[in-house]
């Protein structure tokens, strides 16, 4: 069973480093910046820690800070990034107001997974 988190109001399904890049803020694009981030997905949101020194991969939950921002999933549109970047392995994401993220993984069963979870929370909220 996955983990319950006392400062995490739901469930964590996935957790793990991927290279996030922020591209659009309110329907404005911006211009990309990778990084990597310690990225969550539980209950409804994404939520974004800053890469951590020192993980705690038992629980989810980075072993330092305070989330660095999180994302509602609720009217979200998922896709792969094709012609978004040059990368491989990239997911692009598009929140209803209007952020957009691309997350990107050298692992392809990584990125898989983290796709396959995403879109399942999106429809688990479409149906609500
Ligand atoms: O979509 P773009 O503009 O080709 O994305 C690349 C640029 O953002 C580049 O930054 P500068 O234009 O500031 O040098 C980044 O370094 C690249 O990583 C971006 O492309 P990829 O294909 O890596 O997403």
């Amino acid at each position: 069973a996955s983990p319950r988190l006392p400062d995490l109001p739901h469930e964590v399904e996935r957790f793990g480093l991927l290279n996030k890049t922020k591209i659009a803020e309110g329907g404005r694009k911006l211009r990309k910046s990778w990084g990597v981030s310690w990225v969550v997905l539980a209950g409804n949101s994404l939520i974004f820690y800053k890469d951590p020194k020192a993980p705690v991969p038992a629980t989810g939950k980075p072993g330092c800070s305070r989330p660095e921002s999180s994302v509602d999933l609720r009217g979200a549109a998922l896709d792969w990034a094709r012609d978004l970047s040059s990368r491989k392995n990239v997911i692009h994401f598009r929140t209803v107001t209007g952020n957009e993220f691309l997350l990107q993984s050298d692992d392809e069963a990584e990125i898989q997974g983290w796709y396959q979870g995403i879109r399942a929370v999106i429809r688990r909220l479409d149906r609500e």
